[in-house]
């Protein structure tokens, strides 16, 4: 019995494709384009196994389009600056970058032996100075257009890292990347201006519904947030300014019977009595240790101070206590909230534990939140609520009110946003430096173009971990520099960029990746973008996406390129786990990839990770058998070992039942990837296989049907197995590789069922059921129904007055 060599097919193959550059995008325009792009990944070790699903599923799409004849951009880089990286140097006493060059270089072999069909001529490391070059480049535009800017504001911090994190990168108060508690700390830092963008992002978000998968477009419209209400001006005595409050509720105005400010805002510093000062400080102290997250918890007991002062409910004229609580967040609204305990909870359960009035302003018809202590948020009639008594919807209410409000200058439309500016420095040294120079005269000043890259200090040997100041301050002899403007002594800015600056613009890059006038080649991106299709993890779903949407929107601005979305497609993949749990050190349960390959070759366990499921589903790895799909793959190579008859013999000559479910595998098959779904599509082939080594057995290797089956199965499952189908492409005399054979067509005459089932009816009974060919004849079919038994004796000798036929499914016989 024959089986293919794994490894040595492996070797094999992987040569070939090099040396012929089988994988390069032509280019040329001979072929229409499709860029198909995985999401690059750290160099944090050698591949796992959720590379191992990633990049199986985005191969899938790319031999597809390739041998459906298109002109595929498939390239690999990485994402090689980074905290990951840098963090693992520190304990190992390495170099950032020893380690990470060196990571990639392990990474690019696992990649190869995988049999990916990427482009390796595109290759790019977002850490290598022609690379961030760019990002520099590019940050100095955004400087520009004054989407760069620095400002203070309390930052969110880990301590551990000793570093800033974006409000992205904090996960329940926690610090994304090391998992300690985050906490607050403030700092002068780079933002971009991402919300300048705010409702262009949201707008694309529509234009993409359909071919994004839903649920990444809800996640990215709840992190842009938005909420529209209503601006109310509460006054303060002794004071000037009214008190401005956001609210999505201004028609509970009625039941607005306190008010609540953030602590750490400037307003609660100054609108707080001597009295109560020290409370408030001792408060405060204690605010900066709760995590955001915490804070609008409505499981948290309620915490406050009150100020000692007194607004004026803008409606009823009533004089409300301001109160200090951390539950109201400092930056968003205006850090003051006009409560309303009635139809709030968190107002409510601030109201009961500190004996604050409850007024009820609409009647849900449920009980009395005073009493129940639930709020009630419903619509109802507007109770004890002036101008707005009589009406019943909150729609009407709010327009009503906002109309009131706003014709006595007391208030006005309002429209707000979660979304926070993109905080980008990092106080971290292996990451971009940001090409800035600071001027005692000229304040910010931009490294000239033809200065860049800024390159990164060596600091070789010198201690990297984190002490709160960036690591590159160490480096005197590259902070110290001259002012490009006046000459005069300067400072660099020694902050780096976040990588998901770097992530944010790379796909452009992959078009023309040794372009040196510009971050890409703009005519290269109009030949291959948008991407048609991104592959990648839904833990991406929020951050990197919108960074990449929100810098593909300013290139746009800029005149670079002429779309607004980087991507048509996306697809998620699912995780691998291991006996229901995610892997990890700890449960013991990690599977690694390098020995399943070693036991079972790359094929079976592409094939085991792309049959397991639907590709946006999770994989267990205690649920798959890389031994069983090693066998099948060994019966498939079978079938191309026996095959005799010669290429290019004419099928219709051969087994035409087996041609049927040749040509309906196709079918099924090309609707099936068209529609990601690459399992199901798996089992088809299966069956093929099957059906051919049955006829083979019964009418030998020699039968041309056989061939056309095993031909099919080959082009196939090329997809999904690389290396085996390339060994049984030869096999069958053809020249080498398989990813340049054609996707095969499906004959539309081998589609039709071999019968159909026709109905005939006597006075509308049905009396006989008859299995015909589709394309029967109306004469036929009459006589075949006349003819048949049943049908014979149901009429029992009668005379027939019409027959009515409607081929091939029914025969309606009318007796006299
Ligand atoms: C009064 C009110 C009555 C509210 C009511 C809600 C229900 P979203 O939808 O998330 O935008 N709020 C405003 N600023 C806040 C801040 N800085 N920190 C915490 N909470 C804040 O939420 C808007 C609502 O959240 C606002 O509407 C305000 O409470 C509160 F029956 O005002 B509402």
């Amino acid at each position: 019995e024959r089986r293919y060599d794994a490894v040595a097919a492996q070797e094999r193959w992987q040569r070939y494709w090099e040396e012929n550059d089988t994988f390069v995008a032509a280019d040329d325009g001979e072929k229409e384009r499709r860029y198909v792009l995985d999401m690059f990944p750290y160099p944090s070790g050698d591949l796992h196994m959720g590379h191992a699903e990633a990049f199986a599923m985005g191969d899938v799409i790319a031999r597809f389009l390739r041998l459906q004849g298109y002109d595929v951009l498939h390239p690999i880089g990485w994402d090689s600056f980074g905290l990951p990286a840098e963090n693992a140097a520190i304990k190992r006493n390495a170099h950032p970058a020893e380690w990470t060059y060196a990571n990639i270089e392990t990474q690019a072999g696992s990649f190869r032996r995988y049999g990916l069909s990427l482009d390796w001529t595109k290759r790019l490391h977002t850490s290598d100075p022609e690379y961030y070059r760019w990002t520099q480049w590019l940050f100095l535009r955004f400087f520009e257009r004054g989407l760069a800017y620095r400002k203070a504001s309390p930052v969110n911090w880990c301590p551990n890292d000793q570093t800033v994190l974006a409000n992205e990168q904090v996960i329940d108060g926690h610090c994304e990347r090391c998992g300690a508690e985050v906490t607050k700390r403030n700092l002068t830092q780079w933002y971009f201006k991402i919300t300048d963008y705010v409702e262009d992002l949201l707008a694309g978000l529509d234009e993409l519904s359909g071919n994004w998968p839903e649920r990444v477009l809800t996640m990215q419209r709840n992190w842009i947030g938005k909420s529209a209400g209503a601006w109310v001006d509460f006054a303060v005595d002794g004071r000037s300014e009214p008190i401005r409050v956001f609210t999505t509720r201004p028609d509970t105005l009625y039941g607005a019977t306190f008010m609540v400010l953030a602590p750490e805002s400037a307003l609660a510093d100054e609108l707080v009595t001597d009295d109560h000062r020290a409370d408030f400080e001792a408060y405060l102290e204690k605010t900066k240790q709760a995590s955001e997250i915490d804070r609008q918890s409505t499981e948290r007991e309620k915490t406050g101070v009150f100020t000692g002062r007194y607004a004026t409910n803008p409606v009823n004229g009533e004089q409300v206590p301001i109160w200090v609580a951390d539950y109201v967040l400092a930056d968003y609204g205006s850090g003051a909230v006009m409560a309303v305990p009635a139809h709030d909870q968190r107002d409510l359960d601030f109201a009961r534990k500190f004996d604050l009035p409850v007024r009820r302003v609409v009647d849900t018809g449920d009980a009395d939140p005073a009493e129940t202590g639930v709020a009630t948020t419903g619509d109802g009639a507007y109770v004890d609520s002036g101008t707005l008594d009589g009406l019943t919807d909150k729609s009407s209410g709010i327009e009503a009110i906002i109309a009131q409000l706003t014709a006595e200058g007391r208030g006005e439309p309002a429209v707000t946003y979660r979304l926070r500016d993109w905080l980008l420095s990092r106080q971290r040294f292996w990451g971009c430096p940001i090409p800035i120079i600071h001027c005692p005269e000229h304040g910010e000043v931009p490294v000239p173009d033809d200065q860049l890259p800024v390159e990164l200090p060596d600091l070789r040997g010198a201690d990297l971990a984190p002490k709160g100041t960036s690591p590159l301050a160490a480096a005197t002899d590259w902070v110290n520099t001259t002012c490009p403007i006046c000459g005069g002594p300067a400072k660099r800015d020694t902050d780096t960029m976040d990588t998901f600056v770097d992530s944010s613009w790379y796909f452009f890059r992959f078009t023309s990746p040794g372009y040196t006038d510009g971050p890409f080649d703009p005519e290269a991106v109009g030949r291959w973008m948008p991407i048609y299709q991104y592959v990648g993890g839904v833990e991406h779903a929020i951050l990197h996406l919108l960074y990449m949407r929100f810098f593909t929107r300013v290139l746009h601005d800029m005149g670079m390129i002429d779309f607004t979305e980087p991507m048509q497609r996306l697809l998620n993949q699912g995780q691998v786990i291991n006996q229901g749990k995610a892997m990890s050190k700890s449960l013991g349960n990690g599977v690694d990839l390098g020995k399943q390959i070693d036991e079972f070759g790359v094929d079976a366990v592409r094939l085991t990770v792309i049959f397991a499921g639907p590709p946006e589903d999770d994989i267990d790895w205690a649920d798959v058998s890389p031994a069983g799909s090693l066998k099948f793959l060994n019966r498939a190579y079978r079938l191309a070992t026996e095959v005799t008859s010669a290429p290019g013999s004419d099928p219709a000559t051969g087994d035409q039942a087996l041609r049927r479910v040749t040509h309906q595998t196709i079918a099924a098959v090309t609707e099936q990837i068209t529609e990601r779904k690459f399992n199901v599509s798996v089992a088809r082939i299966m069956e093929l296989v099957n059906a051919a080594r049955k006829s083979l057995d019964a009418n030998g290797g020699g039968d041309p049907a056989v061939r056309e089956a095993a031909e099919t199965v080959t082009v196939l499952l090329s997809l999904f197995t690389p290396y085996v189908t390339e060994e049984m492409w030869e096999l069958l005399g053809h020249a080498p590789s398989v990813a340049n054979a054609t996707w095969p067509a499906a004959d539309p005459a081998l589609l039709v069922e071999d019968s159909v089932t026709c109905v005939v009816q006597i006075k509308g009974k049905v009396r006989a059921k008859l299995e015909v060919a589709p394309d029967v004849s109306p004469e036929t079919l009459e006589q075949l129904a006349l003819a048949d038994a049943n049908v014979q004796r149901a009429l029992a000798g009668a005379e027939i007055r019409k027959v009515i036929v409607k081929a091939p499914k029914l025969v309606s016989i009318v007796p006299a």
